[in-house]
């Protein structure tokens, strides 16, 4: 006698696990009893009807399992296609052919089994689908994880310009000394940059400095870039009564062709100190001071008379040769002395431009020129290295 439950024996076999959909195939031409009324089938009893659709539930069931394993989106698209498909889903068809030619007394019990079959197969469902989302965000994380075990990135680390380094040096010594540092505009008036410092038109010392005038309009002020910073000292002079104790670094400019020792720009700091009582005295024990500072203490100083015309006297500053240490060299060409930059008391002409009163007030100022106090510290004898960013020469100053 042919087993009358036929769905029994279609458990998926490793025979068809290539293929799943395969087992669909097989199933659903072998799943002949759901295209049969149970009268047909002769289930009668509640509990023939139960272990009908008890059989159902757990071929469903190993399918599902055999399927999760295979994790194929399409597969599992024929395998949901084949038990809940509308049309000729099994779901559909038990529908169709047991519950709805079901015997009245028979139709309750019927509909309480399929329900409870519809519900089973709906919570796989959806357990499956977060299951498969649980599984895409792992692979996701894992795919996305950061190797840390990959070698870093390495960043060239930069460094400061020699130049800088110069002004931070220059301007911590002088801060030590209770100094301010200011600092203004580069785009100055010929009043700030010469007529305040005691430079009239056709004065001879505008000779080398009377350059880079903006393009102005048809009667508008003029405008050129500052020579030096002392403009900017002179507008703070302006603005405040002594005691005034500044330095003013920054970039100036100035007609010049460019070789190993010129340029048309530059970096100066010009100092100034004002206050009563200022003697020359003040003005040499603070030069030998930063000079010490800068340079090292075995450095000597002496002064030169020279001339500027904002300061009266004026003097050079030379220290002993930081080459040789004064015994005569070819930098210092046998002298065993550097000039240094350039100072002196401020001219009470000056005091007159910013309204001080020269009877009162006295002081001194200095101009020192940043390229060349970093060449002499370091040795270096090309200015235009400083203006041609190879960083086989900025890396010696890192
Ligand atoms: C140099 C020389 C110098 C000054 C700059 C100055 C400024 C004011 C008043 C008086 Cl407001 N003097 N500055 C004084 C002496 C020399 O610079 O060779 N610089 C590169």
């Amino acid at each position: 006698m042919p087993c009358p439950y036929m769905i029994a024996d279609v458990r998926p076999s490793v025979r068809y696990a290539f293929d799943s959909r395969l087992i669909f195939i097989k199933m659903s031409e072998r799943l002949q009893k759901i295209d049969q009324t149970l009268q047909q089938l002769g289930v009668g009893t509640s509990d023939q009807v139960s272990a009908l659709f008890a059989e159902v539930r757990e071929l469903f069931n190993s399918e599902e399992a055999l399927h999760r394993k295979e994790n194929d989106a399409a597969n599992l698209q024929a395998f949901w296609t084949a038990w809940l498909g509308r049309k000729s889903g099994v779901l559909t068809r038990i529908t169709e052919n047991w519950l709805k030619p079901s015997q009245p007394e028979q139709k309750r019990n019927v509909g309480q089994e399929l329900n409870a079959l519809k519900s089973h197969i709906e919570a796989v469902r959806v357990e499956q689908t977060a299951a498969i989302e649980a599984a895409a965000e792992q692979t996701a994380i894992a795919r996305e994880r950061e190797d840390l075990s990959l070698p870093g990135v390495t960043r060239p680390l930069g460094s400061r310009h020699p130049l800088r380094q110069t002004f931070e040096e220059i301007e911590r010594i002088f801060l030590s000394l209770g100094y301010s540092v200011v600092a203004g505009p580069e785009m100055e008036t010929p009043y700030y940059n010469f007529e305040a410092l005691n430079i009239p038109e056709h004065h001879p010392a505008r000779d080398n400095m009377d350059t880079f005038y903006m393009a102005a309009p048809q009667g508008a002020a003029p405008l050129l870039l500052r020579t030096h910073t002392s403009p900017m000292q002179v507008r703070t002079m302006e603005k405040q009564q002594p005691p005034v104790r500044i330095i003013v670094p920054g970039k100036v400019y100035r007609r010049d062709n460019p070789d190993a020792t010129h340029g048309f720009i530059f970096h100066q700091i010009e100092g100034l100190a004002v206050d009563t009582d200022i003697t020359f005295c003040d003005f040499k024990g603070t030069v030998e001071y930063f000079v010490r500072e800068f340079l090292g203490p075995k450095v000597k100083t002496r002064l030169r008379p020279s001339y500027f015309p904002f300061t009266e006297p004026s003097v050079e500053v030379d220290a002993t040769c930081v080459f040789c240490g004064g015994r005569g060299c070819n930098v210092c060409k046998q002298s065993g002395w550097i000039e240094l930059f350039g100072a002196g008391m401020v001219d009470p002409a000056v005091y007159g431009f910013v309204n001080y009163d020269a009877k009162k007030y006295s002081g001194f100022a200095f101009g020192l020129g940043v390229e060349r106090l970093t060449q002499l510290k370091y040795n270096i004898n090309d200015l235009q290295l400083y203006f041609q960013n190879d960083v086989r020469f900025l890396r010696q100053f890192a």
